[in-house]
């Protein structure tokens, strides 16, 4: 039986607490890795002057944990700098937000190299490794440069544009070809996948021989879209009982017989809160009926603060939120409440709960997870209404959402309307429709049929107990 080695940027290991980090990779691979053994290698999210070039083992259960740390100015180059300020931007078609740097690009190869190196030390023959994200695009080419010949997969948590969009990035013909060094590479959806296999025919000269292999130089790799997914059952269960939470309990007693929208994300452009925030003010624009009878929470935990987008897009927030809130607000009614600390899982199931509308209306997104676990966290009998933005990888799957373009505020408008008046009998067939093929496509379903697929359909080790790691 093989050893499933996962590989992200961050590693999380377990937090008893619920808290830790608020990224959606960290939260799919928490529940993937549940069913495995065996290794998670990345960054320990700690600098240091003069890192270790080998990683410090934690052990946990049944994964050992190798990570290793930066230095400040890797962490600059490589992660701040050409993994979210160029490659980030650029795979959500923001061309004009991508900033690329020479210093940078070297960095991110130089970091990528370097976790190559200690890598491969942990590694025995048959084990499977499975890449995450693109802040590791190259590593299986500097992997096969040290003479490793594994099954190698890698899996793209974001969009991956079309190859106009991608080759106005400087270096991107050169990060095609290391692409081509995995046997599977998993993507979001169908149109994802259509792009980066153009994109390595086109300008690579690559050849695609069936609907997904594509074929260069002798290697054969596959590029297929794979869904993530939520732990379904995992999220119902944390929403069953939401006013257990004190926060939960507190909300519902200031909403009082207001209802309330919601919106959880990381404080990212990709998002589309400021957009969003305008279309809920053109709603009650149109609908002044509707004034003081409904709250829109938006729980936006901050991130990358030290890349210059980000502080400015926090700005951004404030000031549409200060308007909307100073114009249309009441004495003892507040428009939008808005929030950007993390909150425990449990509390998000909770408020996802009580909420009639989940507004979740990205720019551009991979998949999205909040669209599905506010899908799961509803109640059965009266479930509240999900509006997506037809750019998340979600809307592919989840098309009884009531599907908008995030970029017509008057549209997002219309649907908030829509949803707060739709009847109970069409939100219980939609939300079952919906919940079906969440349950069908969940966590479990996604990390099997991706290793299924990466391992040649031979099985991956699945005993609880720890294996001794560089045996
Ligand atoms: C990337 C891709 C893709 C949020 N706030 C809190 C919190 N969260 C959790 C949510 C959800 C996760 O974080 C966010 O996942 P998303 O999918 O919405 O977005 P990204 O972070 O951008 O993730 C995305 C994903 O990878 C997986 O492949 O879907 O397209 O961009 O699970 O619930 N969790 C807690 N407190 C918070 O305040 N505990």
């Amino acid at each position: 039986m093989s050893r499933l080695v996962v590989v992200s940027n961050r590693v999380s290991i377990p937090d008893p607490t619920g808290k830790g980090s608020a990224g959606g990779l960290a939260v799919a691979l928490r529940e993937a890795f549940q069913a495995y053994q065996g290794l998670w290698f990345g960054w320990s999210g700690k600098v240091s002057a003069h890192p270790s070039t080998e990683p410090k083992m934690v052990d946990k259960g049944n994964v050992h944990y190798a990570l290793m740390d930066l230095t400040s100015i890797d962490r600059q180059e490589y992660y701040n700098g050409f993994a979210n300020r160029a490659l980030w931007p650029i795979m959500h078609y923001r061309l004009g937000l991508s900033e690329f740097s020479r210093a940078d690009y070297a960095g991110y190869l130089r970091v990528n190299r370097s976790f190559a190196n200690a890598l491969a030390r942990l590694i025995r023959p048959d084990d499977l490794i499975w890449v995450h994200d693109y802040h590791l695009i190259p590593l299986a080419a500097e992997l096969r440069a040290l003479g490793l010949t594994n099954r190698i997969g890698y899996f793209h948590h974001i969009p991956w544009p079309a190859p106009e969009v991608f080759g106005t990035l400087p270096g991107s013909r050169e990060l095609l070809r290391t692409i081509t060094d995995y046997d599977l590479v998993g993507v979001q959806t169908e149109r994802d996948a259509d792009n980066l296999r153009r994109g390595i025919v086109q300008e690579l000269g690559a050849t695609q021989r069936k609907s997904d292999l594509i074929s260069l130089n002798g290697r054969q790799s596959r590029v297929k879209g794979f869904p993530i997914g939520i732990d379904v059952a995992g999220f119902q269960q944390a929403a069953r009982r939401p006013a257990t939470h004190r926060l939960v309990k507190q909300t519902i007693a200031n909403l009082g017989s207001r209802r309330l929208i919601i919106g959880v994300d990381r404080l990212d452009y990709s998002k589309g809160i400021p957009e969003r925030m305008e279309a809920f003010e053109r709603f009650l624009v149109s609908n002044p009926d509707q004034r003081g009878h409904v709250t829109y929470l938006q729980i936006a935990p901050t991130s990358r603060s030290e890349v210059p987008e980000y502080a400015s897009l926090s700005r951004t927030v404030s000031e549409t939120l200060g308007r909307i809130n100073g114009s249309l607000g009441e004495p003892g009614w507040v428009p939008i409440h808005y929030v950007t600390s993390t909150y425990p899982r449990s509390v998000l199931a909770g408020l996802y709960r009580i909420a009639h509308v989940g507004l979740v209306t990205p720019m551009r997104d991979g998949m999205n997870l909040v669209a599905k676990e506010f899908v799961a966290a509803q109640n059965p009998e009266d479930p509240g209404v999900l509006v997506l933005s037809k750019f998340a990888g979600a809307a592919q799957q989840l098309n009884d959402a009531l599907i908008v373009n995030p970029n017509d505020k008057f549209e997002v408008a219309e649907a908030i309307g829509d949803a707060l008046h739709m009847d109970r009998a069409e939100r219980v067939a939609r939300w079952q429709r919906m919940m079906k093929t969440l349950q069908d496509y969940d966590v479990s379903w996604w990390a099997d049929s991706f290793l299924k697929e990466l391992s040649g359909h031979k099985g991956v080790s699945k005993a609880r107990s720890p294996v001794p790691i560089g045996e």
